[in-house]
Parts: structure tokens; C-alpha cells; sequence
């Protein structure tokens, strides 16, 4: 048998699994929500075209109106000023390749419950290799923070009178992650790639402004991250072709052995 057809062998054998990352996609979807001075994420609308009806009697279809970075969604590194220049750097130019990769899922989840601002260090990442071995060149590092249990967006967005608070990734980690390590980007269970607390941190937003600065991608958003083995899991992650898109909802999908 080819690799190809053992793969479909084993996915018809329950040997291997596929998860599903990603959250629901609908009008109760949190977004992130930014200091006035600056443009809002609109959420989700979804209105019907038709639905059986004079509009169209035999068909069901929908118009939706939402920001790119909306929900389970990747961030390109258009998205970010430090990106703007690169090259294949939307939506559509990136090549596909750059869309699969072996997952690195790094738990802190029992560190958030003691403080939900906290920050992945270089230490943490050290200490992790210890235990699992290298984060190889070309994975996704996925930050497992169980995030994804809070439900309802004022749990999961929990903004404070001094702004959001949600964990991610100290500075350290992330020029590791570039420099040291090559990934092709990081996935969160919260709203966004970088900390609540972020925007007041030296630079601003550090993982948004470094990871896609270097070419790198971000999944926002993710959930089912317990589903998945700490290495092992192959992440598919291909946003929509959008034209010059900064980002993209997308189907997030794990094979487990
Ligand atoms: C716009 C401005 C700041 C941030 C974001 C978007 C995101 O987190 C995002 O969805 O990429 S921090
Ligand atoms: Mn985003």
C-alpha cells in the first residue's frame, strides 16, 4: 500500500482520528475587543438569501458579514505592520505546504488557573524539550491554556476595568520560537495570538508584531487542544484564498494516532 492509502486504511480503522480545533461559527461567536479609539470588530451576521421560499424555492443559502479575524481564524503575516513587506505574505499567496505541520502542544493550563495572565517563557519552552523532545522546524506550537472551557464571550474575552486578561507568550518565547526553532506559527484557545494584557506590554502585542514580522502565522481561537498528544498530531490549517486577505475563519483539523 501506498502511504497515502495506509493513511485512509487507518482512518477507517479508528487508528487514526481526525479532531476538530474549532470553535462554532455564528452570531454568539466573541470577538476581540479593541480600546475605542480604534475600529471594531464587527461579529457575525447571517441573513438569509433564501430558504425555500419566493427568494428561491428549492434553495437554502446564506449572506455572512464578519471581520477576517473572526471566531477559530488565522492571522497572515499581512495582518501585522512588521509583515506588510514580506513576501507570500495573504491569504493567498502563502503556499499551502506552509499550512501543514507537525503540532507542539505546550499545557499550562493548571499555571492559568492560577493567574490567567500568565505568559509561555523561553523557560517553559526549554522545559517542555526536556520532556518531549525538540519543537522541530515547521511545526505549530499550540498553547494549551483550557481557555476553551469558558463559555460565553464575557468569561472568554474577561475584560477587566483595566482591559482583557488571558495568557500567551512572553517575548522570549516568541524570538525563540523564530529564531531558535523556524516554526510556521502559534495557536491559542483565547480570542488572540498575544495576551490580554498585551497592548501595554514593550513592543505592544509582542507575539503579533515578532511572529509575523518573521513570516510566521497565527491560529486564534482553537479548542479540543486536550484531544491531542503534547507531539504526534498533524495540524491542517489552510485559510480561505481571500485576495490580499490578512486572515481567514477557518476548519482547524488534527490527525491523531
Ligand atoms: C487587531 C488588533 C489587535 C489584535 C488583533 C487584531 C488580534 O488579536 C487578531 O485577531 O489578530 S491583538
Ligand atoms: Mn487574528
Amino acid at each position: 500500500m501506498s502511504i497515502l492509502q495506509q493513511l485512509v486504511a487507518e482512518l477507517d480503522a479508528g487508528r487514526v482520528r481526525v479532531v476538530d480545533l474549532t470553535q462554532p461559527l455564528g452570531p454568539e461567536t466573541p470577538v476581540i475587543g479593541l480600546p475605542p479609539q480604534f475600529a471594531p470588530s464587527p461579529g457575525v451576521t447571517i441573513e438569509a438569501i433564501s430558504q425555500y421560499d419566493d427568494k428561491g424555492p428549492g434553495w437554502y443559502w446564506n449572506t455572512l458579514h464578519l471581520g477576517e479575524h473572526t471566531g477559530t481564524h488565522f492571522d497572515a503575516p499581512v495582518h501585522w505592520i512588521t509583515g506588510k513587506d514580506l513576501p507570500d505574505n495573504a491569504c493567498d499567496t502563502i503556499p499551502v505546504r506552509r499550512f501543514v505541520g507537525p503540532a507542539c502542544v505546550i499545557d499550562v493550563t493548571a499555571e492559568v488557573e492560577a493567574n490567567p495572565d500568565v505568559l509561555l517563557t523561553r523557560e517553559g519552552l526549554l522545559a517542555w524539550e526536556t520532556e518531549h523532545g525538540p519543537i522541530p522546524r515547521g511545526a505549530w506550537v499550540l498553547l494549551r491554556t483550557g481557555w476553551s472551557r469558558r463559555a460565553g464571550a464575557q468569561e472568554f474575552l474577561n475584560v477587566g476595568p483595566d482591559g482583557p486578561h488571558s495568557p500567551g507568550f512572553h517575548k522570549d518565547a516568541t524570538v525563540f520560537l523564530i529564531e531558535e526553532r523556524d516554526i510556521l506559527g502559534v495557536g491559542v484557545e483565547t480570542v488572540g495570538t498575544d495576551a490580554g494584557q498585551a497592548g501595554t506590554f514593550d513592543p505592544p502585542f509582542p507575539n503579533h508584531t515578532l511572529m509575523h514580522g518573521a513570516g510566521k502565522f497565527g491560529l486564534a481561537s482553537l479548542r479540543n487542544l486536550d484531544q491531542l498528544p503534547s507531539t504526534g498530531a498533524v495540524v491542517i490549517a489552510a485559510p480561505l484564498k481571500i485576495v490580499h486577505g490578512s486572515g481567514s475563519p477557518l476548519r482547524v483539523l488534527a490527525l491523531v494516532e
